[in-house]
């Protein structure tokens, strides 16, 4: 038994989080550049407060990040040492296309992903694109309101078919949006979208999530029509959601918040709104315009694989007298069965099980775990050495939960991607002192530091981790 001879080991990245090289060859302004480090990032990528332009006050770490842009040879090299057999990566939409309504593509920006595949084969490492994630050429922004528009749509596939045609020979799996539901929570991030006063912000939310739930259908088409090998996933933020209490209103709010998640899958999975989704939707008054070829295209455009990351679980309670969790742009009660991270998110590897047999109960689709890691502080000694205990503990849990949904639940699982294999830039916070890696960036909060890579302690673990299997967890 245990997991299949190609089960996929690898880590995952996002380009804005470790590319850096904002401006290099032609490369156009994208929604999270002008997000900032530091306390005023969360209302920006709520959508509460943005600002299109840069200041001289607030630093934006997607600018420099961790300079994998001019670094990528070496980043890859040591992935391939781990034994990484697929790497998950993001395009930057505004490499390709600088603005997003250009009629032909930055030749400069291709070459560069072209680049990276080719490394990628050359350590044996399987390309896992991103075609999106938390990604939105400001211009389409300044000019459509981002996804609000179903223009953004043809801007989109425009994107999709020059990825599907150049890389035909160098990519296979694909993923149309990164953490699909993440619209609902960080707007700006998952789809460009800014409010003034007097938007009905929800409303908001759902047409531009339908815009995007439209755009991947036809994205899942057009990958298989370019090439009938390539297979295209969904991708949420996953976690399941557990009641508080076993009062049938905990309950209740449980299946209901899950349902807010599953509504995405629901749609890309099977290929149409779900029923609860259309009464509540319709009742609420948030029920997206749609257009009659709508139903015919969600209907054609199924996915192959359902991926999704997961950090925590997460817990929910109708009553006020309920502790609530910080620290985690989902709201959740405090759940007294677990202990928490430093950035104050749960951890419970037995939830990764749970969430893993109810995604799989629900669509029987291979499933791809695209995320899971710890973000922690690290503290090289004199020699610069990571010793990373507490993230080889919360990966080697994570992976035994994962292997047991696998070998005795009956789980069809395609691969495990770590976040992140590299440090690189929270999207949350902003902080580059959130650590994820199994390689360590001497690179500070303030993007001070050299720059230079060290293997942590995580790194021979995880590389012992792939040579056996997942056994060695
Ligand atoms: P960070 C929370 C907030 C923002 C993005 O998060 C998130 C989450 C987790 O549900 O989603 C993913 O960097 C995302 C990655 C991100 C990772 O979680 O805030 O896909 O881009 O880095 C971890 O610690």
């Amino acid at each position: 038994m245990g997991l299949s001879k190609d089960f996929l080991w690898g880590g995952a990245t996002a380009a804005n989080q470790c590319e850096g090289g904002w401006q290099e060859d032609g490369r156009g302004l994208s929604n999270v550049d002008v997000c900032p480090a530091g306390p005023d990032r969360e209302a920006v990528i709520r959508g509460e407060q943005v600002s299109l332009v840069c200041d001289g006050e607030h630093r934006y770490p997607s600018h420099e990040a961790i300079d994998m842009f001019h670094h990528f040879r070496e980043d890859i090299r040591l992935f391939g040492e781990m034994g990484f057999k697929v790497y998950r990566m993001s395009i930057a939409w505004t490499r390709i296309f600088p603005g997003g309504e250009e009629e032909e593509p930055n030749e400069a920006g291709l070459r560069f992903y072209e680049e990276v595949f080719r490394t990628c084969h050359e350590y044996g490492i399987e390309p896992l694109v991103t075609i999106c994630h938390f990604d939105c050429p400001v211009y389409l922004i300044e000019k459509y309101g981002g996804w609000r528009s179903r223009e953004m749509i043809g801007f989109y596939l425009k994107l999709c078919r020059t990825l599907f045609v150049r890389y035909r020979e160098l990519v296979r799996y694909w993923l149309t949006f990164n953490e699909i539901n993440m619209i609902l929570h960080a707007p700006f991030l998952g789809a460009g979208l800014l409010f003034q006063d007097g938007d009905e912000r929800e409303k908001l939310k759902y047409q531009a999530a339908h815009h995007e739930l439209i755009a991947s259908a036809l994205a899942v088409q057009m990958a298989h029509e370019i090439n009938p090998e390539n297979r295209v996933g969904c991708m949420f933020a996953a976690g399941s959601v557990y009641p508080y209490s076993c009062r049938p209103e905990d309950v209740w709010e449980a299946l209901k918040k899950d349902r807010e998640n599953y509504f995405f899958v629901d749609v890309q999975a099977r290929g149409e709104y779900p029923a609860y989704a259309g009464k509540a939707l319709e009742r609420e008054g948030l029920m997206p315009v749609m257009e009659d070829e709508d139903e015919r295209i969600l209907k054609k455009g199924t996915v192959d694989f359902i991926s999704f990351s997961y950090y925590n679980s997460r817990c929910v309670s109708t009553a006020d007298s309920v502790e609530s969790a910080e620290g985690n742009l989902f709201a959740s009660a405090k759940n007294p069965y677990l202990t928490y991270s430093e950035w104050g998110w749960p951890i419970d590897p037995l939830g990764l099980r749970i969430t893993l047999n109810q995604i799989y109960d629900r669509y029987e689709k291979p499933l791809f775990i695209v995320e899971n890691g710890l973000g922690a502080q690290d503290f090289p000694d004199e020699n610069g050495n990571v010793a990373d205990d507490c993230r080889i503990d919360y990966l080697k849990r994570h992976i035994c939960a994962m292997m047991d949904a696998a070998e005795l639940d009956g789980v069809d699982l395609l691969g495990y991607t770590a976040w992140a294999p590299i440090d690189l830039v929270s999207a949350g916070s902003g902080h580059m002192k959130k650590r994820y890696g199994f390689i360590h960036v001497d690179l500070d909060d303030e993007g001070n530091g050299t720059g230079k890579r060290m293997r942590k302690k995580s790194f021979g673990w995880y590389q012992k981790v792939i040579g056996t299997n997942g056994e060695w967890a």
